[in-house]
């Protein structure tokens, strides 16, 4: 069975960017490369069928030259004529994938496609597209194999448990599998980066010349900030991998000196933590690390913090989201604002760099932004992104307030446009934003 496993470009829509003052547009993040992990786990599920893998984000995002999207996917369809494409989805990028899906069937409507990834576990119903066949959502590359086996012996891919199937009335779900799949746990399926040789060089953070790589060491988060998709999809809860398992992974990077945790929360339990820099230090696994941490987590575990800076975390992303108590109470961020300060000295001061990022309600009036201003001005840190905060399909914000939403196309759907009405006049509320990028220390880029 041939599979052609696609991830689509990223969303082309940048409100902030295109209204952003001329010396702030440096900052702005143009682009976001990193690897699909969910598809290069599918592809190691597929590892005993022909499986080819194209990141679009490598091959076409940053390529000047390449050739347009349709012209790119169809020479793959064409050399390699698969027998089923799978495309991974988020928000944003969610009319791209669709696009994807048509090309192949104008191609041979007897290709299978599949949706898999985070908006097709959130939003499934979104999928009632003819060129969709099955959408399959969760961490699902069990239910994948039992599609990829149907299809494979000629029966119904689609009556397997755990998938939604195309219909003449739509979308059918098959009903729910009945399994106890552990995707950070014993079915842990370690992603096969070998797909990616071809794009290496293209992922990089920041100015860094070596090559970045993403690794999990948990799925999902037990918080519950109203924004977040990542909560909602494990119904609040956090699956830890083993640490073994982590080890043997990372000593597997030997390509990647550069190494981003992508765990929505990585400082759950600080217990693991510990453990998992315990046994780094012991293999001599030397790498640059980044991670994804609280500013509350920080405040409490200072000690930890400086642990791990000593064995190679050196950028922290920390979601301020507000310096406002009232913001961050309404966000449920569980977290008060006036810890964001120790944080970013306790960072300091292990030398690590802090990208810390803000989120802008789209009622922020002139007085607002010049608050925000002043406290980001009296607050640096090396990378600082101030994002518009966006009703994510399939959040409990957006449930909150769907009335008050004025786009609803989902490719503006990446916190660098807004969509709601503003209280500023919109290109104005843009450019503030866009100004606030210019509010960090020195010049560096992430
Ligand atoms: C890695 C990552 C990236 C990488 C790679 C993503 C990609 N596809 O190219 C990069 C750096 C490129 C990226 C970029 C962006 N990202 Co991102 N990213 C993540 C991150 C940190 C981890 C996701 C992950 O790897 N999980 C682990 C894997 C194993 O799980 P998984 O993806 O769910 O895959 C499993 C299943 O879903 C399923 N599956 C997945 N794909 C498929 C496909 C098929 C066919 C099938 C059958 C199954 C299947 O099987 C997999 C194995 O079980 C998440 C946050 C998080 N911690 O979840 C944000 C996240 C997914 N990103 C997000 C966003 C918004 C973005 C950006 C738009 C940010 C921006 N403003 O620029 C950009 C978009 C692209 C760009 N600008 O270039 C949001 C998505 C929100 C939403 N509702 O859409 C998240 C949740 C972050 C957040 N805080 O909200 N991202
Ligand atoms: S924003 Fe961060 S802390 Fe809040 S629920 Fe999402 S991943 Fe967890």
């Amino acid at each position: 069975m041939k599979i052609l496993l696609v991830n689509p470009p990223r969303s082309p829509h940048n409100g902030i960017l295109d209204f952003a003052p001329e010396e702030a547009r440096p900052f702005i993040h143009k682009k976001l490369i990193g690897p699909p992990l969910g598809l290069l786990t599918i592809a190691s599920a597929a590892r005993d069928h022909d499986v080819l893998l194209l990141d679009m984000k490598g091959e076409y995002d940053l390529d000047p030259d390449a050739a347009d999207p349709e012209t790119l996917v169809g020479t793959y369809l064409k050399s390699f004529n698969p027998d089923m494409v799978g495309v991974t989805f988020i928000a944003s990028e969610f009319s791209q994938g669709i696009e994807i899906f048509r090309w192949a069937k104008r191609h041979d409507p007897r290709i299978l496609t599949v949706a898999g990834g985070l908006h097709a576990t959130a939003c499934p119903a979104d999928f009632n597209d003819g060129s969709v066949d099955l959408v399959i959502p969760g961490q699902c590359a069990d239910i994948f194999m039992n599609a990829v086996r149907a299809h494979e012996e000629g029966k119904n891919p689609g009556s397997a448990p755990g998938v939604y199937a195309k219909s003449e009335g739509g979308l059918v779900f098959s009903g729910r599998a009945d399994r106890r799949w552990e995707a950070a746990g014993k079915d842990f399926i370690m992603p096969d980066r070998s797909h990616l040789r071809r794009w290496i060089s293209a992922y990089r953070a920041g100015g860094s010349p070596d090559p970045s790589t993403y690794i999990f060491t948990s799925l999902g988060c037990p918080y519950r900030c109203t924004f977040c998709s990542i909560w909602p999809l494990f119904d609040g809860r956090y699956h830890q991998r083993d640490i073994e398992s982590v080890i043997e992974e990372l000593k597997s990077m030997d390509e990647y000196p550069v190494v981003r945790f992508a765990d929505a929360n990585t400082i759950v339990n600080e217990d693991f933590i510990n453990a998992l820099f315990d046994r780094i230090a012991e293999e001599g696994i030397r790498k640059f690390f980044i991670m994804d941490i609280r500013f509350d987590t920080a405040v409490k575990y200072p000690g930890l913090i400086e642990k791990l800076a000593r064995n190679g975390l050196r950028v922290v992303i920390c979601g301020f989201e507000s310096y406002r108590e009232e913001e961050l109470r309404r966000y449920r961020k569980e977290a008060p604002a006036r810890l964001i300060e120790e944080a970013i000295s306790i960072f300091h001061a292990n030398g690590i760099m802090v990208r810390g990022n803000y989120v802008i309600p789209a009622d922020y009036t002139r007085d607002d932004f010049s608050a925000m201003a002043d406290y980001a001005g009296s607050h640096r840190v090396v990378y600082a992104g101030y994002t518009i905060l966006t009703p994510m399909p399939g959040t409990s914000f957006y449930e909150s307030v769907r009335e008050r939403i004025v786009d609803h196309d989902l490719s503006r759907y990446n916190f660098f446009n807004c969509v709601f009405r503003t209280v500023l006049p919109l290109e104005k509320f843009y450019e503030s934003v866009g100004r606030l990028w210019l509010i960090k220390e020195g010049t560096d880029v992430i």
